[in-house]
């Protein structure tokens, strides 16, 4: 029997892997234990980069972008941007199972989550709100995309959870409130197939956090599947696509942003590297032990 396994990104992936694991336990399937897991972290209103309780955009809105992905169809799904839906991995599995698109987007994903028998929401906190009100961008000329993150993890942190289940099957799930204080509209790479997420059973699955401009920049996750598949490990993968982020940012005359990335491979290794100072940390569930680990930053100068 495979080794099952799920990861999940920062120490509230702990939250995550302890909710997907005893589902994994039971049998059910990557993709369910994974969502279960999401959602744990999408309910907390302590989190404040994710679902409920996210921090709003530049103009004091909660839009939220997620994904999902299985491994064996390559069944895919993703919503972004989307307003007062508190579960959008959930929603996101439903854009994959009962439409024939993969992507829906703002208004779009709210009236299919309506359709669908969601309900509707306000995702706001007085916390979050009362940290809008004091960090708000005064003038929205002043919030780019690229914003360098103000002080993680209050500016940015994704939940992606990656799932091997006991047939041997992999999924992944990644969901967000994106950038704090973003443009209205603005999507980041967690939504997006390839990018935040991608998942396939004969190669691997890898994830992504972070500023996701330069994630989407270097196609980070299937960059990461794909030098799986040519025989790289989970670790060697997360630590090329590191090094390629940060090579971009070379070329670019920037500074490396904050990145992260996780890895897991049809046997369930795995590995995660970020670039400097992103002090990124992963939870691991197997043997019925919850793990956190620290990642290894990679800096520009180290090629
Ligand atoms: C984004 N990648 O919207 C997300 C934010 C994030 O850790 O992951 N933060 O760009």
């Amino acid at each position: 029997m495979p080794d099952y396994v799920v990861i999940a990104t920062w120490p509230f992936g702990q939250t995550a892997v302890k909710t997907a694991f005893p589902l994994l336990e039971q049998g059910k399937p990557a993709l369910d234990a994974a969502i279960a897991g999401a959602q744990a972290v999408e309910d907390d209103p302590a989190i404040d980069s994710v679902g409920y309780g996210g921090l709003p955009n530049a103009i004091g809105t909660v839009q939220l972008d997620a994904c999902v992905m299985d491994g064996h169809t390559l069944g895919c799904g993703a919503v972004g941007a989307v307003e007062n839906i508190r579960h959008p991995a959930a929603l996101a599995r439903r854009v994959m199972e009962k439409t024939p698109h993969v992507y829906l987007m703002g208004e779009g994903a709210r009236t299919f989550a309506v359709e669908q028998g969601f309900r509707l929401d306000n995702l706001q906190t007085p916390e979050t709100l009362a940290k809008w009100m004091k960090n708000r961008p005064k003038d929205s000329k002043l919030a780019p995309p690229n914003v360098p993150p103000a002080s993680p993890p209050d500016n940015h942190d994704t939940v992606t959870v990656l799932a091997l289940d006991k047939q041997g099957s992999m999924a992944g799930v990644c969901t967000t409130s994106g950038l704090a204080y973003k443009l209205p509209g603005r999507v980041g790479d967690s939504p997006i197939i390839g990018t935040g997420l991608y998942v396939d059973n004969t190669a691997g699955a890898a994830g992504a956090t972070g500023v996701g401009e330069e994630i989407i920049r270097v196609g980070g996750s299937i960059l990461i599947v794909e030098a799986m598949r040519a025989g790289k490990t989970a670790q060697e993968a997360c630590e090329m696509a590191v090094r390629r982020v940060n090579a971009t940012a070379v070329r670019r005359g920037v500074h490396a942003a904050r990145v992260a990335f996780l890895a897991l491979d049809p046997k369930g290794q795995h590995g995660a590297a970020c670039t400097s100072q992103t002090k990124f940390e992963y939870a691991v569930a197997r043997d019925g032990k919850v793990e956190l680990l620290k990642a290894k930053e990679i800096g520009v100068e180290e090629k």
